[in-house]
């Protein structure tokens, strides 16, 4: 097989005759294809069986104990000029960016198979949609990307049918090469649609659609392009009106997407009417619509989700997808065979190594038995609140745009921004404690603007000045909020019992969209009032809730600084109403400072 499209056919024959495989397989996404891919990996040991009867068409993969996590130190934008890169990226020239990576290349592929693998990020009808090509030597990567995508013969007939109108089509070239952290590296080449990928078989680093295309080069075109590619998940707040409002909410990795994608009301909501559905648990493609809305797809067809801690009680709709049709990458295994985690009951007898698990007085001996980063892979459509609306053509409106983050301190429960430019610099000020979703230390506290630090294909000051471009006459922006379910009381406990009671504080937000809630005034933004969050049946005292919800002056004048000193280092490209907009917050807490009585307490 191969392509009427001559630019596609050309590309695969000169990566072959580099990569030199012993075959090629253009895959059309059949089930029969995706059959003969689970034998042979089953065959090899790239897959395991997990238990056939509670866990159907369900397997295990282990990767290499090296590769378990995105490489933000390997990971380059690529582009001529290294300020358009930026600060917040790693840049190499494309010249010696492809002379590095090509070496690498040179038959890395011989005595293996090399898959075509055509996708398309988004509703395959839908015109928000964008299509590309991963080339691949990893059977595991086209597993994967047949369950995040939409995979095979309907997404290369469309490429074929826009290559013909000359649109281009994303190239993504991946190699798991020799699985050596010397030997691996995570290209991006923006102005050529290009991404070069090899070293890893891991998540981010190898399913080129996700990060590498739907978020990295997909913001490069987004900006020139008038949307916005987002590292956000898109989740519908039905009430007991009917009504749906979407909230589109970027957290950094690892940081709670996947579970308010996914959440379940809280038992007092659930009698009252209200439902969750949906969207997308990832990234968010935002388009302003004809009538000044922004309207969002999510360019995924499945969750890459983290498996630690996913549980009955945490999130049980994720819990009731995964057992059949599911890929799990690096999570322990009981001794009936079933995937086993931190988090749920019982315990593994093989940690995700492979490794029989030493259980000593009812606990697991030598650290964590399934990798913190450890994932599963399943369709979207197995979650039982994916959104009938999902996958519309023209998307959903976006009512709330939530940011937010892992901060012990410092941070209240919710604060709303009060215009779009204010909206932006609580995103771009945004920080959080690093996770195990990336190599490197965790629990750091970084700067990881609107969650786009490991995503963002360009510089984030030219990102920060197209964000605050999409205020002008005619636009209908949905209202910013920031979020922090992770602020800590002095023993180190969480003040806010998170998960499925975060919908209190989704309904504030849409009160506050809808004008239905009261707020109070403070110079970082607009909190609710005790009393204006529905805390119906929660346990929550009252010195806990004032905590949750306290400004310490003090602490954010130091924040301040610190957010001023971030906006300067992007130099002279940074926009002249972001930095207005930071001096305007900092006289606000300087007044309040001399003049306490000039704001409230919550
Ligand atoms: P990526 O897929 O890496 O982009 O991450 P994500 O943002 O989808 O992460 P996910 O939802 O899987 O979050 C995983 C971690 O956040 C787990 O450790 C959860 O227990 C924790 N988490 C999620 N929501 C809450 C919450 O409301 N409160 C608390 N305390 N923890 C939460
Ligand atoms: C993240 O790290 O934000 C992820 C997982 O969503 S990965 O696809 O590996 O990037
Ligand atoms: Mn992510």
């Amino acid at each position: 097989m191969s392509s009427t499209l001559a630019t596609l056919n050309d590309w695969v024959g000169a990566v072959a005759r580099h990569a030199r495989p012993d075959r090629i397989h253009w895959c059309d996404g059949s089930e029969a294809e995706n059959d003969a891919l689970v034998e042979r990996m089953l065959a090899s040991g790239d897959l395991v069986e997990l238990n056939p009867r509670t866990h159907p068409n369900c397997y295990l993969h282990r990767s290499h104990p090296s590769d378990v996590a995105r490489v933000e130190h390997l990971t380059y934008i690529c582009t001529e000029k290294r300020e358009d890169a930026g600060p917040n990226n790693h840049w190499m020239a494309p010249d010696e960016a492809n002379a590095k990576i090509d070496a690498l290349f040179d038959g890395c592929m011989q005595g293996r198979t090399l898959y075509v693998v055509p996708y398309c990020m988004g509703p395959i009808d839908s015109p928000l949609a964008r299509c590309g090509v991963e080339i691949t030597d990893s059977p595991y990567v086209v597993a994967n990307m047949r369950i995040m995508t939409r995979m095979g013969a309907a997404a290369l007939a469309r490429i074929e049918r826009e290559g013909a109108i000359g649109k281009p089509f994303v190239k993504g070239l991946h190699s798991i090469g020799e699985l050596d952290p010397a030997k691996r590296f995570i290209m991006h080449f923006p102005e050529e649609l290009a991404i070069k990928s090899i070293g890893s078989g891991y998540g981010g680093n190898a399913l080129l659609g996700k990060k590498c295309h739907a978020l990295r080069i997909a913001s490069w075109q987004a900006r020139s392009e008038g949307w916005l590619a987002e590292h956000m998940l898109i989740v519908g707040v039905q009430n007991p009106h009917g009504e749906i409002h979407y909230i589109a909410a970027a957290f950094p990795s690892a940081c709670g997407k996947t579970n308010l994608a996914m959440l379940i009301p809280p038992e007092s909501y659930r009698e009252a009417g209200w439902k969750v559905w949906t969207v997308g648990d990832d990234i968010c493609w935002m388009t302003p619509g004809p009538d000044g809305r922004l309207w969002a797809i999510n360019p995924e067809a499945g969750y890459f989700g983290v498996a630690p801690g996913t549980s009955e009680k945490t999130n049980a709709n994720a819990l009731g997808m995964l057992n059949h049709d599911a890929i799990f990458t690096n999570v322990a295994m009981t001794a009936d065979g079933d995937p086993w985690w931190e988090g749920l009951p019982g315990l593994p007898a093989k940690d995700w190594q492979g490794r029989d698990v030493v259980v000593a007085n009812g606990k697991i001996a030598g650290g964590p038995a399934a990798h913190p980063n450890s994932r599963f892979t399943v369709a979207a459509r197995q979650c039982a609140s994916w959104s009938p609306h999902a996958e519309d053509a023209q998307g959903v409106p976006i009512s709330a745009i939530v940011f937010g983050g892992r901060r012990e301190h410092l941070v209240p429960l919710v604060f709303e921004a009060r215009d779009w430019a204010h909206g932006v610099l609580v995103g771009a000020a945004m920080g959080s404690e690093t996770t195990a979703a990336a190599t490197g230390a965790v629990g750091v506290l970084r700067r990881d603007s609107m969650a786009m630090k490991p995503f963002c294909g360009y510089n984030f000051a030219d990102y920060f000045g197209h964000w605050l471009s999409f205020d002008k006459p005619g636009a209908k922006l949905p209202k910013i909020f920031h979020v922090n379910w992770f602020r800590k009381d002095d023993d180190g406990k969480f003040l806010w019992p998170g998960f499925g009671d975060n919908l209190r504080v989704l309904e504030w937000i849409i009160g506050r969209c809808t004008g239905n809630e009261g707020a109070l005034e403070t110079p970082i933004g607009n909190l609710p009032h005790a009393d204006d969050l529905n805390l119906d049946r929660l346990d929550l005292s009252r010195a806990r809730l004032d905590a949750l919800l306290d400004v310490d002056i003090e602490g954010w004048i130091a924040e301040f600084e610190s957010i001023g000193e971030y906006l300067h280092s992007f130099g002279a490209r940074i926009p002249d109403r972001l930095l207005r907009e930071h001096a305007r917050i900092a006289a606000l807490l300087a007044v309040a400072e001399t003049e306490p009585q000039a704001i409230g307490t919550p």
